[in-house]
């Protein structure tokens, strides 16, 4: 979820095979890059949805607002 700059949580564990989603209830317009690949755009009430399957440590930012909004997803 995004919600004022910032993902809530910013840190997530999950299973291989499972897919996240976030949720941008902000006013504003975010995106969504893991691991600096392919940035998703996600405006205001839209979601965007990825799966992980191989096990790791994934870091995750919006490229508008990088300084202040990133997160980890860490699947197991
Ligand atoms: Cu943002």
């Amino acid at each position: 979820m995004a919600k004022s700059y910032r993902f809530d949580p910013n840190k997530i564990e999950i299973a291989a095979g499972d897919t996240v989603t976030w949720t941008n209830n902000d006013n504003f317009t975010h995106t969504v890059e893991v691991d600096g690949r392919d940035d998703h755009t996600v405006g205001r009430g839209d979601s965007f949805s990825m799966r992980f399957d191989k096990p790791g440590t994934y870091h995750y930012v919006c490229t508008l607002h990088s300084r202040d909004m990133d997160g980890t997803v860490i699947v197991t």
